[in-house]
C-alpha cells in the first residue's frame, strides 16, 4: 500500500473521550492537520464536546468556544468580528458540529452565517444520527435505518423519511467553497481543509463519520466501511469552489452497497429488494454528480462575491 502524505503535525492529544474506532474523533485530527494551529474552534453540544473537554482537560491544541446546540453559525460570526477587531487576520474560525446541531437544530444559524457570507468554515461531522444522547434519528439519518427513536418491531422498518441532502441546503446558499470528504480517504480530507483555509468568505466541509456503537458495527471496521460509502456511490467525495463541480475521488463503475449494508446492525432487518433500491440510488445520485460536474465545468466561472464587513 503507498504510503500516506500527511502533515506531521498533530493539534488533537491522545488520551480523548472517543469511543474506540470513532469516525468523528478520526475527522477531527485530520482536519487540523489541514487547518493548522492558528485555529478557533465553535463546538456544539454534541459528541465532540465530550471528547474534547471534559474539564479540566482538553483534547485539543486550539483554542475552543463551547457553544449551545443551535447557535455555531451566530458564534463563527461573533468570533470572526473579533478576530477582526483584535487584528487577527490570520486566524481561522471554524465550527465542527454533529449532523444534528448543523443540519435539524443548527441550520437557522448556519443558513444565516452562509447569506451574510461570513468569513468561516462551517464543519459538519455526519454520523447520522442523534449520538452523544443515545442514538436518536436525526434528519441526516438514512431512510429505513434502526434508532432509538426509529424501531424496528412489527410495521415499524426504522426511520420513514430519506436522508436531508446538507450539500443541497447548502449549495443553495452560493458558498465560496464547499466539499465533501472521508475519514477513510485522509489525503484527500486534509487537502479539502487546506483549500477551505485558503478560501475566503463561507466555506463548508460536509465529512462522513462513522460511528460502531450507533451504527452497530465492529470498531476496527470505521476505515473499511467509510471506503465502501464512498466507493459505493453512496458518499461521493466532491468539491464546488464558485459553483464549479469537481468530483475529487472518481470511478468507472461503484461497488454494490449489499456490503456496505449488511456490515451494519442498524440495517440488519433490510430485504434484498430494499438494498437493492439503495443501489439504484446510489447510481442515480453518482449520475446527478456527474451530469453537474460536465455541466459546470462547461460555463465561465463567476467572479466572485465581495465580502461584507
Ligand atoms: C436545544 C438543545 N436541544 C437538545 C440538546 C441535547 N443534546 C445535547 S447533544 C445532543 C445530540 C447532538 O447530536 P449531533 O449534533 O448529531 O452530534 P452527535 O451527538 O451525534 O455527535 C442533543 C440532542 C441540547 N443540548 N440543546
Amino acid at each position: 500500500m503507498a504510503k500516506l502524505t500527511l502533515p506531521a503535525e498533530e493539534w488533537m492529544y491522545r488520551g480523548h473521550a472517543a469511543c474506540p474506532g470513532c469516525g468523528p474523533a478520526l475527522a477531527m485530527r485530520l482536519l487540523l492537520k489541514g487547518l493548522g494551529p492558528r485555529t478557533i474552534l465553535a463546538i456544539p453540544a454534541c459528541c465532540w464536546t465530550v471528547i474534547a473537554t471534559p474539564f479540566p482537560t482538553t483534547a485539543l491544541a486550539v483554542a475552543v468556544l463551547d457553544n449551545p446546540i443551535e447557535s455555531t453559525g451566530a458564534s463563527l460570526a461573533g468570533l470572526r468580528a473579533a478576530a477582526d477587531a483584535l487584528g487577527l487576520a490570520d486566524v481561522t474560525v471554524a465550527g465542527f458540529a454533529g449532523d444534528g446541531g448543523t443540519a435539524d437544530i443548527g441550520l437557522q444559524a448556519l443558513s444565516g452565517m452562509l447569506e451574510r457570507r461570513t468569513d468561516a468554515i462551517f464543519v459538519m461531522y455526519d454520523n447520522e444520527g442523534y449520538m452523544n444522547t443515545g442514538v436518536q434519528r436525526s434528519g441526516a439519518t438514512p431512510q429505513g435505518a434502526w434508532t432509538t427513536t426509529t424501531p424496528v418491531a412489527g410495521t415499524r422498518r426504522g426511520k420513514r423519511e430519506p436522508k436531508k441532502e446538507i450539500m443541497e441546503v447548502v449549495l443553495a446558499h452560493h458558498p465560496s467553497y464547499a466539499a465533501t470528504a472521508n475519514p477513510a480517504f485522509p489525503e484527500d480530507l486534509v487537502r479539502k481543509a487546506e483549500r477551505a483555509r485558503a478560501a475566503r468568505g463561507p466555506r463548508f466541509l460536509h465529512i462522513l463519520a462513522p460511528c460502531p456503537p450507533g451504527w452497530r458495527f465492529s470498531s476496527e471496521e470505521t476505515i473499511a466501511l467509510g471506503r465502501l460509502a464512498t466507493e459505493t456511490g453512496l458518499f461521493p467525495l466532491y468539491e464546488v469552489e464558485d459553483g464549479v463541480y469537481r468530483i475529487t475521488r472518481p470511478y468507472g463503475t461503484l461497488k454494490p452497497v449489499d456490503e456496505y449494508v449488511r456490515a451494519q446492525g442498524r440495517f440488519r432487518h433490510w430485504t434484498d429488494a430494499e438494498i437493492r433500491e439503495l443501489g439504484a440510488q446510489a447510481r442515480a445520485g453518482w449520475e446527478r454528480l456527474c451530469r453537474r460536474e460536465r455541466e459546470t465545468a462547461a460555463v465561465a466561472r463567476p467572479p466572485p462575491i465581495p465580502l461584507t464587513a
